[in-house]
């Protein structure tokens, strides 16, 4: 091809978006497509949302999978579909909880003329969900009603889900959340790691070496049958908990609130929804409400563990969690607060030094940032650990089952 055939950038993105609106003409939407746009901030997917044309048409999530990570995009489908019918069907039996917005769920749009939910176009693999309208997310917590609606949500999702026997989920990502598994990669990474390095990376470096031992903490206590193998969702980070935004639809009678504003309604990117131990969960929702910064924060060094957000967060988790777990569960939740962060920050920091060649990045450095956030956090966690602690045996006493 000629210089002067290659098309500009306004043009490539042109085609582009037309090639969006075909695939996603491709599922069974009720209206044709009028628009698709991108849609949050997701650091694996491509993720669109989906408006169709005419009046008062619900919109819909269209998402192309990650299948360098999602190596089995069709068994991610199933889990998600197991799940989603779940808990339809526990929605559908259990009374209204009064005071509350319905829970909601995404629905899976099949493709056209399809008997499966997702159509494949060449290398790529795309599905699409259905939009929860009326709802908002954060990247960051607001205040303490919210931590508190973010545990709720967290509860809510475990809650409905503590039936459905994990061995009906496929594990369709291996060694997700295996703390010593990320230790290897990272050990292998880092050996093959000899080009200059910055101060930062060094320092992050030494911060992992001096925290070798911590890594098998949840797997052991799996391992000697201690904790079990649960449905979990893997990634409920604060901005997969939608919240009501107040626009509609009116709230559960009993509510003080007239809109139901701020409630926890729905925890949505279920792509990581699969076997593994709610101890993750509670780390992951811990270590992303719980930094005030945000994750995504240029200032490490500012990054803290706020104790009042954690205390609210688990109030609001064990209210409706406290039912399935057991003591050995809540043995083992300040180290999976302690744990979870530190992982994600060793996962950043492979990441980093092996070229970034997982999580997307905006910049040159930008995974090395988000590791010293959390090794930050982490030890900002380690420092109030005894007060964490103190917070979980408290809630354990006086949070009714
Ligand atoms: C990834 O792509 P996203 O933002 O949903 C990652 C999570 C991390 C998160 C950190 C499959 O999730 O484990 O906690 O980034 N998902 C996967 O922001 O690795
Ligand atoms: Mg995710």
């Amino acid at each position: 091809m000629s210089a002067s055939a290659a098309p500009t950038a306004p043009e490539a993105a042109g085609a582009a978006a037309r090639d969006l609106v075909a695939i996603a003409e491709g599922f069974a939407l009720p209206a044709p497509v009028a628009a698709v746009e991108p849609l949050g901030q997701g650091n694996v997917n491509d993720t669109y949302l989906v408006s169709l044309r005419g009046e008062g048409q619900p919109r819909f999530v269209l998402q192309r999978l990650n299948t360098r990570v999602f190596r089995r995009p069709e068994l991610v489908m199933g889990n998600i579909s197991a799940v989603c019918r779940h808990v339809g069907q526990r929605l559908d039996q259990e009374p209204a909880q009064p005071g509350r917005l319905a829970w909601q769920v995404p629905q899976v749009v099949p493709a056209r003329g399809s008997s499966t939910p997702w159509l494949v176009r060449g290398e790529a693999f795309w599905r699409t969900l259905s939009f929860i309208e009326d709802s908002c997310s954060h990247e960051t917590i607001t205040d303490l009603e919210h931590a508190r609606e973010i545990g709720y949500g967290l509860g809510r999702f475990h809650s409905l889900i503590s039936d459905l026997p994990a061995a009906e989920l496929a594990d369709t990502l291996e060694g997700f959340h295996i703390t010593p598994a990320y230790l290897a990669d990272y050990e292998r990474v880092l050996a093959k790691s000899t080009a200059g390095r910055s101060a930062e990376a060094e320092q992050c470096i030494a911060f992992v070496e001096q925290r070798q031992g911590l890594a098998p903490v949840l797997e052991q206590a799996r391992a000697a049958g201690r904790l079990q193998l649960r449905p979990i969702h893997g990634d409920p980070k604060i901005n997969n908990l939608l919240m009501a935004s107040g626009a509609g639809r009116g709230v559960a009678a009993g509510s003080g609130n007239r809109a139901g504003s701020g409630q926890a309604i729905a925890l949505v990117d279920l792509d990581t929804v699969k076997p593994g131990l709610v101890h993750y969960d509670i780390g992951d929702c811990l270590r992303s409400a719980c930094n005030r910064l945000g994750e995504e924060t240029r200032d490490w060094q500012a990054v803290t563990f706020d104790l009042e957000l954690a205390e609210a967060l688990l109030e609001g988790y064990l209210g409706q969690a406290r039912a399935f777990l057991t003591p050995d569960d809540f043995a083992h939740i300040a180290d999976a607060i302690r744990l979870i962060p530190f992982e994600l920050g060793l996962r950043f920091l492979t990441d980093h030094l092996a070229g970034d060649v997982y999580f997307k990045v905006s910049h040159p450095g930008h995974n090395l940032e988000r590791a010293l956030v959390q090794f930050q956090l982490t030890r900002s966690i380690e420092a109030q650990l005894p007060a964490i602690q103190a917070i979980v045996e408290r809630l354990q006493a006086e949070v009714a089952p």
